[in-house]
């Protein structure tokens, strides 16, 4: 079968944004993928730095939890010895390669972005032109790399969905020239992969803690609302406790939680971190109630996440190595990055 990225080398590119806490949604939606994918591609990670700046950042705190994030990336598993871990300001084809995508998108399709209309919110007018832009930054993310496979949670679906769209269009509007230039892959000489959103499993979306019908997200004014991969053991069993729930009982069937957003949450935090199916969890904790299920949800979180943050505490305190790691995988990046932005400006018609 050929897909839209046949007959380009397989990559796998994803980012995390060092705009808050590194929490749950972001382990289990993202970086436990990213972990496993090692095993079959060769990845590139990206603390993308670039991304936070599009709402206020106190630069202070930008710096640590550039390295937090990274800490998090290491600390889970991310070998930076085989493959790429960087930030993304330290290669500058990012930005480049953004401007050049601004000039391929189309407004009609940013305004489309729910993102943006979500963190926008009433006050649009006062919103940076970077956090308009941000999709045509996070197409360039990916195809600076001509990634194929994009491991993200389901609420970035919408973006990976435009960085398709950008890519189509270029490759179509510079059909002329790329052939001319030779620089076609695959059947349809694209010079841009469509790169596949990887959004599989039981917590592409996990929720809040305090709100079933809301993501769990570092932009939450609760703390309780989120396990970050920084909380100590008694902080995670806390808020695991203090999860909303309902009076019932565990039903034995997936279908019996429709209604139940918050105890369906719980359920697939238990699938992601198990590694079982969810109706597997439901037929072993079928009839129990939540008095029950907590705990073992409690115990689980806590020998899932504990190692991991005990790691990130180790790397934090040793920012020598964090920022070698950076520095390193910067290196590495720019030398994929580089013939691809001298390609994209070949073909746009740039005299060099
Ligand atoms: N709740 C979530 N469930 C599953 N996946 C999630 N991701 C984020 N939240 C969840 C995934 O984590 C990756 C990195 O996310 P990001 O850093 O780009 O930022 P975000 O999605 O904006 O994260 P937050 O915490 O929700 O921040 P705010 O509230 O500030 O926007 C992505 O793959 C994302 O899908």
């Amino acid at each position: 079968m050929t897909t839209a990225a046949s007959g380009f080398e397989p990559r796998v590119f994803s980012g995390i944004q060092p705009s808050g806490n590194v929490h749950l949604g972001n382990y289990l939606g993202a970086i436990k993928r990213f972990v496993a994918m090692q095993e079959s591609h060769n990845c590139v990670y990206c603390v993308v730095d670039l991304h936070a700046v599009t709402v206020w950042q106190d630069p202070i705190v930008l710096r640590q939890k550039t390295r937090e994030v990274t800490a998090a990336f290491l600390a889970a598993g991310i070998d930076p010895s085989k493959h790429i871990v960087f930030n993304q300001s330290q290669v500058k084809e990012h930005a480049e390669l953004a401007w050049l995508f601004n000039c391929v998108a189309r407004m009609g399709w940013l305004s489309r972005m729910t993102q943006f209309k979500d963190k926008a919110g009433k006050n649009r007018e006062n919103a940076s032109v970077g956090l308009f832009a941000y999709p045509s930054l996070m197409a360039a993310d990916i195809l600076a790399y001509r990634a194929t496979h994009v491991p993200v949670g389901e609420d970035q679906k919408q973006h990976l969905e435009l960085t398709r769209d950008i890519a189509q269009k270029f490759n179509m509007d510079f059909a002329g020239e790329i052939d001319r230039l030779g620089l076609g892959l695959g059947p349809d000489k694209a010079y841009f992969p469509l790169p596949e959103p990887l959004i599989t499993g039981a917590a592409t979306r996990v929720m809040s803690l305090r709100d079933g019908s809301k993501k769990m997200s570092s932009s939450d004014a609760s703390d309780l609302s989120r396990l970050n991969l920084t909380d100590d053991v008694d902080e995670l069993a806390k808020k695991v406790r203090k999860a909303k729930t309902d009076a019932n009982p565990l039903p034995e069937s997936l279908d019996d939680l429709v209604d139940r957003p918050e105890a369906r949450n719980l359920i697939n935090i238990y699938s992601g971190l198990s590694d079982q199916a969810p109706q597997d969890v439901l037929t072993e904790f079928a009839g129990a109630d939540f008095s029950k299920f907590k705990p073992a949800l409690a115990d689980l979180a806590v020998a899932t996440l504990s190692p991991i943050t005990l790691e990130m505490r180790r790397l934090m305190d040793d920012t020598d190595h964090v920022d070698a790691v950076l520095r390193h995988g910067a290196e590495q990046a720019r030398v994929l990055a580089q013939p691809v932005l001298r390609d994209v400006k070949a073909i746009f018609g740039f005299v060099s």
